[in-house]
C-alpha cells in the first residue's frame, strides 16, 4: 500500500491531520492500535480553545459542536472559601467552548467515515523505516497479517505510549519531564453542574475542580495520592471530599448522583526535542504532555496538527518545503510556553506533600495579586484561551 502521509494514531491529533489533508487533496492513512469503540469511549478534555474550533470548523466538522457546545466568558479560582473570578471577555474577544473530547473524536470519525478516508484500527507491531529517506515506510500487523505502507512523510500522533517518538535516536533526543506526586481522580455524572463557570479550588484537603459536559452532565475532579485505587473510591466518599474541597457556598448548591465513568491520571510534565527527524513529525501527546490543571492537552495537539498542515500543504501544493523544516522550532516555541501556564496553574492550586508554611503563603499571596490585580487576571486569560498560533 502506498499513501503521502502515513499517520500513526487515531486519537484527536491523526484525525484532525487527516481531515485537513485531505481538503487540500493530500492522500493519509490512520493506523490505530485500538477500536474505534474504545477511543470514541475515552473521557479525556473538555475545554476547548477558538483555535482548535476554528480548525474544526476548516474542515466542516463544528455542527455539533456550534449546537451544543456552550460559551465559557470567565473561570472562577478559589482558595478556601475566597473565590476569585477571571473574566475572559474583559481582555480577549474569544471565549472557550466546553464541549468533550470524546464527542469531538465522533465528530471526526463520523467525517472521516462520510469522505471514505483510509484507516486500519486493531494495528499491533507498528515500527518505522527510512525516516532520514524521502522514501519512508511503516510495517504493522492487522488481522493476523504483516503489512508495509510506503509514503512520502510519517506523522506520529500516537500518544504518550506510543512508538513514534522512540523512532528518533537516542543522540539526537532530548526529552525534559516533570512527574507530579499525585494524580486526578475524575467522576462523570448525569447531575446539572454545581455553576456555569469551571470552579478551581485549592483548599486544605487538596485541590478539586468542577467542570462540565452539558447542563445535566457533570464532571468534577479531586487532586488524589499516585496510589490511591478508583475502587477504593465509593461514589458516596467523592461526594464527601469533593463538597470539603470547593467554597461552601458552592459545595451546598451541589447536586449530586450516581457516577458513570470514574478513572485516576497521573499528572505530569514532558517535552520532546526536537519533534522531527527526517521526514517524522509528532504531533500532541506524543511529543509533550501538560498536567490537565490548564486543559492545554488537546489545544496543543491541535496548534502541533496545525504547524504541520501548513508545513505540508506548503510542501505539495506551493512546493516549498519552508513550513515543513520549521515545523519542530514553531510547534516548541508555542509548546513551552503552554508547558509553563500548565506548571503554574498546577503549582497554584494543588497542595505538595513537601509544601512548607512559606510555600503555602505565596500561593495564597499569588491569588490574592491575582484578584487585585487586572494584568495579572489578563495574563491568565490570554494563556486560558490559547495563545495565538
Ligand atoms: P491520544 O488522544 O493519546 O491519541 C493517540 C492515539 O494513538 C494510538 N496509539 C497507537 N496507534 C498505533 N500504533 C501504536 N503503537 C499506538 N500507540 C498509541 C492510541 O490508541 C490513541 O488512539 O493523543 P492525541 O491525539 O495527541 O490527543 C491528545 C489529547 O488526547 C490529550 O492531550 C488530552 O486528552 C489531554 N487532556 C485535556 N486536554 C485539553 O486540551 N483540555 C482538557 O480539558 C483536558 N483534560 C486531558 C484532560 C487528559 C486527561 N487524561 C486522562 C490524560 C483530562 C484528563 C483526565
Ligand atoms: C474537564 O472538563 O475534563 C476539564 C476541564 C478543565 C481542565 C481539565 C479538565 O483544566
Amino acid at each position: 500500500m502506498r499513501t503521502q502521509v502515513a499517520i500513526i494514531g487515531g486519537g484527536p491529533s491523526g484525525l484532525l491531520l487527516s481531515l485537513l489533508l485531505k481538503s487540500v487533496g493530500i492522500s493519509s492513512v490512520v493506523l490505530e492500535r485500538q477500536s474505534r469503540a474504545h477511543v470514541e469511549g475515552r473521557i479525556r478534555a473538555g475545554v476547548l480553545e477558538q483555535g482548535l474550533v476554528d480548525l474544526l470548523r476548516k474542515v466542516g466538522v463544528a455542527g455539533r459542536l456550534e449546537r451544543e457546545g456552550i460559551e465559557h466568558h470567565g473561570t472562577i479560582l478559589s482558595y478556601e472559601n475566597d473565590r476569585v473570578r477571571v473574566s475572559f471577555s474583559d481582555f480577549v474577544d474569544q471565549p472557550v467552548v466546553v464541549y468533550g473530547q470524546t464527542e469531538v473524536t465522533k465528530d471526526l470519525y463520523a467525517a472521516r467515515e462520510e469522505r471514505g478516508l483510509a484507516g486500519v484500527f486493531e494495528v499491533s507491531d507498528v515500527a518505522l523505516g527510512d525516516l532520514k529517506t524521502d522514501a519512508p515506510f511503516v510495517t504493522y500487523t492487522a488481522d493476523g497479517l504483516s503489512h508495509r505502507l510506503e509514503c512520502d512523510f510519517v506523522a506520529g500522533c500516537d500518544g504518550f505510549r506510543g512508538v513514534s517518538r522512540q523512532a528518533i535516536p537516542l543522540d539526537v533526543r532530548r526529552e525534559y519531564e516533570k512527574v507530579y506526586p499525585f494524580g486526578w481522580l475524575g467522576v462523570l455524572s448525569e447531575t446539572p453542574p454545581v455553576h456555569h463557570e469551571l470552579i478551581y479550588a485549592n483548599s486544605e484537603r487538596g485541590f478539586a475542580l468542577c467542570s462540565m459536559r452539558n447542563e445535566n452532565l457533570s464532571r468534577y475532579y479531586i487532586q488524589c495520592g499516585l496510589d490511591e485505587k478508583v475502587e477504593d473510591w465509593s461514589d458516596e466518599a467523592f461526594w464527601a471530599e469533593l463538597k470539603r474541597r470547593i467554597p461552601e457556598e458552592d459545595a451546598a448548591r451541589l447536586v449530586t448522583g450516581p457516577s458513570i465513568e470514574k478513572s485516576i491520571a497521573p499528572l505530569r510534565s514532558f517535552v520532546c526535542e526536537p519533534m522531527q527527524w527526517g521526514r517524522l513529525f509528532l504531533c500532541g501527546d506524543a511529543a509533550h504532555i501538560v498536567p490537565p490543571t490548564g486543559a492545554k492537552g488537546l489545544n496543543s495537539a491541535a496548534s502541533d496538527v496545525h504547524y504541520l498542515f501548513e508545513g505540508l500543504r506548503g510542501h505539495y501544493v506551493d512546493g516549498s518545503d519552508d513550513g515543513i523544516e520549521a515545523y519542530s522550532a514553531r510547534a516548541l516555541d508555542r509548546v513551552w510556553k503552554v508547558e509553563r501556564f500548565s506548571w503554574w496553574m498546577t503549582s497554584l492550586l494543588h497542595r505538595f506533600p513537601d509544601q512548607s508554611g512559606f510555600d503555602l503563603k505565596m500561593q495564597r499571596a499569588e491569588l490574592a495579586f491575582l484578584r487585585e490585580t487586572p494584568a495579572a487576571q489578563e495574563a491568565l486569560a490570554r494563556n486560558y484561551v490559547g495563545l495565538p498560533y
